[in-house]
């Protein structure tokens, strides 16, 4: 296979997420960085790429994806990330945790809790993994966190039990969706009610520039939501880290026969 023909036989098509996604704008500057005329981004959804992307391995397909890491699907397909020599993608990122202003006065023990998560891309594919072979996410975060005690008792060491209710707010990515159902889960046995809300990337974090919502744990920098981060935290409490080693790319299976997004044919 040449490389003309793996962009011809793609269609010059990037199969792409929610286009409020970083990755998914990372991708739209890949376009023009590398200069590849012709070339669209399709907006999708995280799920419907997966799917995508699974057919397109049954059938040994070409397919190019907007993908990170830490997702399920680098251990259920061979999959390898195209070099990125203009660094379009940004280098390896952490996940970090954002509250509200004043959050932490109102609550300080789940503040004190949401401070002290922190976990392994082992740790968030293994909920994935399981989400991914069919189980509830409220379910595979419970299994998680029983499977998971000594862990889980590093984050509410000192935490004190506390009642009321607290809005997590996240982006259907499947990263996010592990993370914040664990997260729930573990407010929840602290004694709190916890709502999990849904939102487009940008509501997401102007939810917690307004005060609208309480926190959430999907925040990628420096470059993923470097945009976002830029634009509210002025207005936004950052908790910190809660994982390291997260990155984004374009994702290929490893039997498309290109190396580097400077492969692509315009
Ligand atoms: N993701 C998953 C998100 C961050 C988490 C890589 C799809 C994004 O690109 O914004």
């Amino acid at each position: 296979e040449t490389t003309a023909s793996v962009s011809e036989a793609v269609n010059y098509t990037i199969t792409g997420i929610e286009p409020g996604a970083g990755v998914f704008k990372a991708a739209e500057n890949a376009v023009d960085e590398y200069e590849l005329e012709g070339w669209n981004v399709q907006a999708s959804s995280s799920g419907a790429m997966a799917t995508a992307l699974g057919e397109a391995v049954k059938n040994e397909e070409p397919i190019i994806v907007t993908g990170w890491t830490p997702h399920w699907k680098f251990a259920k397909y061979d999959l390898k990330y195209l070099e990125d020599p203009k660094g379009v993608f940004g280098d390896v990122e952490t996940i970090n945790t954002m509250t509200r202003k004043g959050f932490k006065d109102d609550n300080p023990n789940a503040y004190k809790l949401l401070e002290q998560f922190e976990w392994t891309t082992d740790d968030m594919e293994a909920v994935m993994a399981e989400i991914e072979e069919g189980t509830s996410p409220a379910e595979a975060a419970t299994n998680w966190v029983e499977a998971n005690e000594e862990k889980v008792a590093t984050w509410t060491e000192g935490v004190e039990e506390g009642t009321g209710e607290i809005e997590l707010v996240y982006v259907e990515w499947d990263s996010e969706i592990s993370s914040t159902n664990v997260v729930g889960k573990v407010l929840e046995d602290l004694g709190y009610t916890v709502t999990l809300t849904p939102l487009d990337n940008a509501i997401m974090w102007q939810a917690i520039a307004g005060g609208e919502a309480d926190a959430m744990v999907a925040a990628w920098l420096p470059a993923t939501h470097g945009d976002l981060y830029e634009q509210f935290k002025d207005d936004i409490d950052n908790v910190g880290v809660n994982l390291t080693g997260a990155k984004i790319g374009l994702v290929v299976p490893t039997y498309v026969d290109i190396d580097s997004i400077e492969d692509l044919e315009a």
